[in-house]
């Protein structure tokens, strides 16, 4: 059984986090799933995401390529995550290239191209220039 982890806010749920969460399942058996909570949202951009912690993990918690979710609560507990979880690999979007590179003694990393074109960011504006 090959465990697939990645990490991520998933807010506004969009095509972009789908294809990322479908090519990341298709590595293993199992993908979980790390939800960036309201908090280390707040630290990380200096703002809360449009849909609370308890609705994006509902959200993916609920797709057919997700097998687990859970809440991350730092950026600095991967290795822990990866332990708990007994992940055997490690996707992230290429957005985060090299950043986690140091964890490869851990498991194997890998690093997805983005979906172009959209983001959380990309659709926010678009609804506020609308
Ligand atoms: N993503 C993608 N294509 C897009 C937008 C996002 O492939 N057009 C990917 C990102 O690369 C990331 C995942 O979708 O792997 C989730 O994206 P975000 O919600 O923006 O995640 P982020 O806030 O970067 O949080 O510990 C790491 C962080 O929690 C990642």
């Amino acid at each position: 059984m090959k465990t697939i982890i990645t990490f991520g806010t998933f807010d506004v749920f969009h095509i972009g986090h789908l294809n990322i969460l479908r090519r990341a399942r298709a590595l293993g058996d199992r993908l979980v799933v790390g939800i960036s909570s309201d908090e280390l949202n707040l630290q990380k951009k200096a703002r809360l995401p449009v849909y609370l912690q308890n609705e994006r993990m509902h959200i993916i918690e609920s797709l057919r390529c997700v097998d687990e979710v859970f809440l991350e609560e730092s950026l600095e507990l991967k290795a822990d995550y990866i332990r708990r979880f007994n992940a055997q690999t490690l996707v992230m979007g290429d957005d985060w290239k090299g950043r986690f590179d140091h964890l490869s003694p851990l498991c194997e990393i890998v690093y997805l191209a983005r979906t172009p074109t959209i983001s959380t960011t990309s659709i926010i504006e678009t609804i506020r220039q609308n």
